[in-house]
């Protein structure tokens, strides 16, 4: 697989700061040369950057909708689908680093030119579903599905290509255990496919994954949007949103090892990891070889 690296050093999804120096955390563990020893061709394409530098604090500022730094994300979220599209355009494979998750509103609205039928598996403690109605925080990290689904704000809705990205019935949720009422409302009414942490529980990681690709089995690529908050907060400290009894490692890595062998997987967002809230950057060490399953490592 030829795989661009694209830095997605946002902060603007959410108050902590941090975030944004996550792209480099994970290059520092070898993030490169790990996937090119699978046997990937791999391009660090380097950070995507907007009018607006999040290492000199986020500006809160809300706008009338309630959502903060709007504009900020707005921006961002332009340049980074302009810089997803072009990878697209190569046909090689983006692998987005962030960075909060309100880089997805840019990965995946880069990704729909080319694919219109387009799946999502999104592997979060958080269902990121909420919009300006819902949302309870004006976050903008807790929105890109409801963004993506056509929901709320027009101008985030239409950002690179016009209309809603995303279908109801092609997401998956995975490993949800803190919903906001308004989204726990919304996934029902729309009969969103969801496997909560009681069910990763109950089916194991493995079942889940292989029952998810079956379930988008018509579409005409899958996208992986992970947000390392999903995991359990024992082994993952790096992170801003940590939700208690969430997925362990080792059972991630036997989940990822079934979709690295999809064909169907054309692009990933790997979100989340702030290296200001860890200790010795532990987070991005794991990030690392998360992203090595998603391309394919096994144990043996
Ligand atoms: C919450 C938190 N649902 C919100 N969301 C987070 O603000 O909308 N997403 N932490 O990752
Ligand atoms: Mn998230
Ligand atoms: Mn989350
Ligand atoms: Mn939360």
């Amino acid at each position: 697989v030829k795989i661009d690296i694209i830095g997605a050093p946002t902060a603007f999804g959410q108050p902590k700061l941090g975030v944004s120096l996550g792209p480099d955390a994970v290059r520092f563990c070898g993030l490169k040369k790990h996937l090119s020893e699978l046997g990937h061709d791999v391009a660090d394409l380097g950070n995507v950057y907007g009018s607006y530098r999040p290492e000199y604090g986020t500006h809160d500022i809300k706008n009338d909708e309630g959502l903060i730094n709007f504009e900020q994300v707005k921006d961002f979220s332009e340049r980074l689908a302009s810089t997803v599209e072009a990878s697209l355009n190569r046909n090689h494979f983006p692998f987005i680093v962030g960075g909060d998750h309100s880089l997805s509103i840019g990965s995946i609205s880069g990704m729909a030119n080319k694919y219109n039928n387009l799946g999502v598996l999104w592997i979060d403690a958080h269902g990121d579903i909420n919009n300006s109605e819902t949302s309870p925080s004006g976050n903008i990290h807790g929105m890109p599905l409801g963004v993506l689904l056509g929901e709320g704000s027009e101008e985030l809705v239409n950002i690179h290509h016009e209309g809603a990205k995303l279908k109801h019935e092609n997401i998956v949720l995975i490993g949800v255990r803190d919903l906001d009422s308004g989204e726990k409302t919304y996934i029902k009414e729309h009969g969103i496919k969801c496997y909560t942490m009681s069910d990763v529980e109950r089916l194991g990681l493995d079942v889940v994954i292989t029952k998810s690709l079956k379930y988008l089995q018509d579409c005409d690529g899958i996208h992986l949007s992970l947000d390392v908050d999903s995991l359990d907060p024992l082994e993952i400290q790096g992170t801003g949103t940590k939700v208690a009894g969430g997925i362990f490692l080792s059972e991630m890595l036997i989940g990822l090892n079934i979709l690295s062998k999809t064909e169907l997987l054309v692009s990933a967002d790997l979100v989340e990891v702030n290296p200001l809230l860890d200790d010795c950057n532990d987070t991005a060490e794991k990030a690392v070889k998360i992203a090595e399953y998603i391309f394919g490592q096994s144990q043996l």
